[in-house]
């Protein structure tokens, strides 16, 4: 029997399952992880590189909705849990079984360890939703992409949620044309920011440049 506070939580995703909400109500990205130690991996802050949060967040202007009932303002949101496929396996199993109905159109699934077992659990169950598969750590990279023929997961490189947030809205963007955009925009600051290192680092010199991009 799951712990209180679990199965309080699988309620509410069996319940907002049974809601019915309209799409433009409901969260469109889900993001899990297996223990609240991988947000640093999954949301970026505290030493690591940005993750998923700062690229949904800060650079493709999505929500995060924390309330059902009362949805963010921007038409395109996500919802983030813990839930740990060796210790909380019925919530794992609720959040993908209940995340289509849920208005969920993509997870992104990250898990560190030797036995990742979340992302390739959720995609299991989930399907046919896809999932994006996060390896926290080196070591979880091939059991996070060591998927059996016919039970499919997309999986980006080891700390890589960024990239997974990316791919997520890549795959809503076919659907909508603002976050094929969004995303374009996105790229193009990319490169105008290689072109405008290029030009200082040559025209700056390398102690020129080191001066006034690494010398806070
Ligand atoms: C995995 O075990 C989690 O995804 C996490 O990366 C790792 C360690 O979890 P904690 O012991 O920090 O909760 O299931």
């Amino acid at each position: 029997m799951p712990a209180d506070s679990v199965q309080s939580l699988i309620d509410q995703l069996h319940e907002e399952a049974e809601m019915d909400r309209p799409n433009d109500l409901t969260p469109d990205v889900g993001i899990v992880m297996g223990s609240d130690s991988d947000l640093p991996t999954m949301a970026g802050g505290q030493g690591k590189r940005p993750g998923a949060y700062a690229a949904l967040a800060d650079e493709l202007g999505f929500e995060e909705q924390t309330d059902y009932t009362d949805a963010p303002e921007s038409r395109f949101t996500f919802e983030t849990f813990v839930c740990s496929a060796h210790r909380t396996p019925d919530l794992m199993y609720a959040y993908a079984e209940t995340a289509e109905d849920r208005g969920i159109d993509v997870i992104i699934a990250g898990a560190g360890g030797k036995s990742a077992d979340l992302p390739n659990m959720t995609a299991s169950i989930a399907y046919p939703l896809p999932v994006i598969g996060v390896p926290v750590q080196e070591k979880s990279v091939d059991s996070v992409i060591g998927m059996p023929q016919g039970a499919p997961l997309t999986a980006v490189d080891a700390g890589k949620s960024f990239n997974a947030a990316l791919s997520a809205v890549q795959i809503l963007a076919r659907q909508h044309d603002e976050l094929r955009d969004r995303l374009v925009s996105y790229h193009e600051g990319l490169q105008t920011d290689v072109g405008e290192a290029s030009r200082d680092l040559h025209e700056l010199g390398t102690p020129g440049f080191k001066r006034e991009y690494w010398d806070e």
